[in-house]
């Protein structure tokens, strides 16, 4: 059987947890007098929290010291632990568990590839940690996306070559990273915002067993 690297983002494809980054960026930006639309969130997804902030500050036109920075760095993550600390399975994105049994049956390597520093936590609060035979997260790369480092270090740890890699993203950051590493890359969302993957679908309800056996052949 053909194997292929199949690797998922996190926050945005495999649960939603967009909405509590937004809602705590919101309210920290809040405290600065910094207003931000739900269209600039979109450069905040699949971005780290350092230059999360910095893209925040930027709009606001603000600069504060080292020591400020990293203080509201830790506010942002409490801010956004609190709601994690409150999440359950259901906020597992649609038709997400199908999908992965569908590729654990057809013996498919599965890696996580996210930005988030907090992914195997989530991953284990949602009790989905067990489906992923690699995990590389914010804590085990040096560069974020656009950078390609987060896939292929998780396409190198399932020992499949970055060509035979899918990558499922939410961001425009992310299926950057997964266009510049050269793996197929599959946006989860709007074609309005996701036009540069090689396939978009509004969520995983719209991706077929036919489509996936497609992938994996291919
Ligand atoms: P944390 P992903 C990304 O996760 C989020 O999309 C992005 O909004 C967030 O700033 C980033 O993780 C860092 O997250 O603050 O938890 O370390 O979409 O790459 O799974
Ligand atoms: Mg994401």
């Amino acid at each position: 059987m053909n194997k292929k690297g199949f690797i998922f983002d996190l926050d945005g494809v495999i649960v939603d947890t967009a909405k509590y980054h937004f809602l705590a960026w919101q309210k920290l930006a809040k405290t600065l007098e910094i207003n931000f639309t739900e269209e600039e969130n979109e450069q905040l997804k699949g971005v780290s929290r350092v230059r999360s902030l910095e893209k925040i500050l930027a709009w606001g036109n603000k600069t504060i010291p080292e020591t400020k920075f990293m203080e509201l760095m830790g506010k942002k993550n409490d801010d956004y632990l609190s709601h994690i600390s409150k999440m359950t399975k259901s906020e597992i994105l649609p038709d997400v568990p199908k999908i992965l049994n569908y590729l654990i049956e057809k013996q498919q390597p599965i890696a996580l590839g996210s930005a988030s520093k907090n992914a195997r936590h989530i991953l284990e609060r949602v009790d989905l940690k067990k489906n992923f035979d690699a995990i590389v997260d914010g804590n085990d790369v040096s560069k974020a996306k656009p950078d390609p480092e987060v896939f292929l270090n998780a396409a190198k740890l399932l020992n499949i070559d970055p060509e035979n890699c899918i990558v499922f993203e939410d961001s425009v950051a992310g299926v950057e990273a997964a266009n510049v590493a050269r793996m197929v890359s599959i946006g989860i969302g709007s074609k309005s915002v996701l036009g540069h993957a090689d396939y978009v679908f509004n969520d995983f309800t719209e991706i077929s067993e036919g489509f996936l056996n497609t992938l994996i052949n291919n």
